[in-house]
């Protein structure tokens, strides 16, 4: 596939429908690995968002969606699960020219955001209350599943489809009404989403998408009265903002945020496995993933090899054109994300870490490329092994025994994820109880399953996405009492 000659221009969506913002003013993207002009989105305002969260709110109370059965709900996400595949190369093209990640992976992430709805699909049919034994006090009881109403949903720029779809189908499935709004960087595959929702008969108004800046755009969804949710993805910073915000009608706020996530790798580790799962770990989309192993802690006894058979392997991994089929680390999304980097990089360095490889850009003809690298002898406290970089960075720390690496990798602020290599039983059974983090690995890192929830511990996150009770984050729990006679005394 080669890039299109002209940058494709979108508008929101709103009602079903393309329509123009009301301020009239687009964003243009250039994509980062090739420096061309590749879309347009409108650069939505307070007004946009309004219209948006109004149309929502009419679908929700018309009850064409909510109060369909989960049976129908189904079928439509099953059939937007089939469509998602079935534009998977137009999906992918644009992901690619927006965030500069590897085509290949882009097609991939389509199939697993398939894989997604198709999960959402599945639990439509499975939104239990319960009945309660309270015969015997003179009533019957039970609670009703409702959905919570209409739903904010923010999400950032590193994964972009695939992140909606850890949001939209759930809250969908539900029978909730959605405004949505992509990053300003990455927006295109979410408007296609919308489409491809008209398409498989999501009724119009469920599913509306207000692109632009997160102030106004994200900042007035959290401040709609209208909204009763927000489901964000991003900054910690910013969640903290969102949270902040979203207190002032009391919305139920669900966040996922950055990470540190230490991957410990014991004396008897099958190295093999561990190089392997680094690879994915650190440099996967370019490092810029919240499920990032961007710190390894290594126990001594096997540092020296271990480094010594990642750094070979890792001077294997082609940076280059996403659009090239070898290309397994693409471009840095922007300006800021490639300071950032090589401003941790360049910490790393002042604090006596050793550069195994890498450390600078790319030099190419055009586009915002980094090395693949490696920091070994990394202090356990210092910003490069504490803070998120989100960039092909990998810090080596390393640890005399596991109860000193249970304390480094609990000794941030983050716990979104975390993971351990051995073969010893104990060992991995005492970390993954120990661990501070929403997901413990155990010999493996960044396998994932929508039958798992996600989500982080202390400032990580609040709330869970996908697992059996996805949809159930989208609800109310209504109690309803049935008294079979007089009130007992
Ligand atoms: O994220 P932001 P940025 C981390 C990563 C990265 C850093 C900065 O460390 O280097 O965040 O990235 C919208 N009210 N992650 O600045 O700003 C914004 O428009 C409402 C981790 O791009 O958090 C976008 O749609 N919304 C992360 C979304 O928030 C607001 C993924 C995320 O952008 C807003 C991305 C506001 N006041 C970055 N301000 C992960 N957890 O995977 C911004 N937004």
């Amino acid at each position: 596939m080669s890039i299109p000659e002209q940058a494709r221009q979108f508008d929101l969506w709103i009602d079903g429908a393309y329509v123009a913002s009301e301020g009239g003013r687009y964003i243009t993207r250039t994509s980062p690995a090739h420096e061309c002009e590749v879309t347009r989105v409108p650069e939505g305002t307070a007004g946009d968002v309004n219209r948006a969260v109004e149309s929502a709110k009419a679908s929700f109370e018309s009850g064409v969606w909510s109060r369909i059965s989960g049976a129908e709900r189904s079928a439509v996400l099953y059939a937007v699960a089939d469509r998602l595949v079935e534009r998977k190369e137009e999906l992918a093209m644009l992901e690619t020219l927006e965030s500069g990640k590897p085509l290949t992976q882009a097609g991939f992430e389509v199939e697993w955001a398939a894989g997604l709805w198709k999960h959402a699909a599945a639990l439509c049919r499975h939104l239990y209350g319960e009945s309660c034994n309270t015969l015997g006090a003179g009533t019957v009881s039970m609670t009703l599943r409702e959905p919570i109403g209409v739903v904010g949903l923010i999400t950032p720029w590193n994964f972009p489809l695939l992140i909606a779809s850890q949001k939209a189908p759930y809250a969908l499935a539900a029978g909730c009404s959605a405004v949505i709004k992509p990053s300003e960087l990455t927006s295109a595959t979410t408007l296609l989403l919308a489409e491809v929702l008209k398409e498989c008969g999501v009724p119009d108004g469920v599913f509306n998408v207000v692109t632009g800046y997160g102030a106004p755009v994200g900042q007035t969804l959290c401040e709609h009265k209208d909204i009763e949710m927000i489901s964000f993805t991003g900054s910690t910073n910013v969640g903290k903002a969102i949270a902040a915000t979203a207190a002032c009608n009391l919305k139920k706020v669900c966040l996922e945020l950055g990470g540190k996530n230490p991957m410990i790798v014991m004396d008897d580790a099958d190295l093999e496995s561990v190089v392997d799962a680094a690879r994915l770990g650190a440099f996967f989309n370019m490092g810029e993933c919240c499920n990032a192993s961007s710190r390894i802690l290594v126990q001594d006894g096997i540092a020296d090899t271990f480094v010594e058979k990642l750094t070979e392997f890792a001077k294997g991994l082609d940076v280059s054109d996403p659009l090239n089929d070898a290309s397994k680390l693409g471009a840095i999304i922007n300006e800021a994300q490639e300071a950032k980097i090589l401003g941790y990089v360049q910490a790393g360095r002042e604090a006596g870490a050793t550069v195994c490889m890498g450390g600078n850009k790319v030099e190419t003809e055009k586009g915002r490329f980094i090395e693949v690298t490696i920091l070994d002898k990394v202090l356990a406290d210092s910003p490069v092994a504490t803070e998120e970089v989100f960039g092909p960075v990998l810090s080596i720390v390393r640890f005399k025994t596991l109860d000193e690496a249970i304390a480094i990798a609990n000794g941030t602020d983050f716990g979104l994820s975390a993971g351990i290599f051995t073969n010893d039983y104990n060992q991995s059974m005492k970390a993954a109880r120990e661990l501070r983090a929403g997901t413990v690995w155990v010999n493996t890192w960044l396998e994932g399953h929508p039958e798992l929830s996600f989500g982080g511990y202390k400032q990580s996150g609040l709330g869970r996405e996908l697992g059996s009770r996805a949809v159930e984050e989208y609800t109310e729990e209504k109690s309803v009492l049935f008294s079979l006679g007089k009130r007992q005394p």
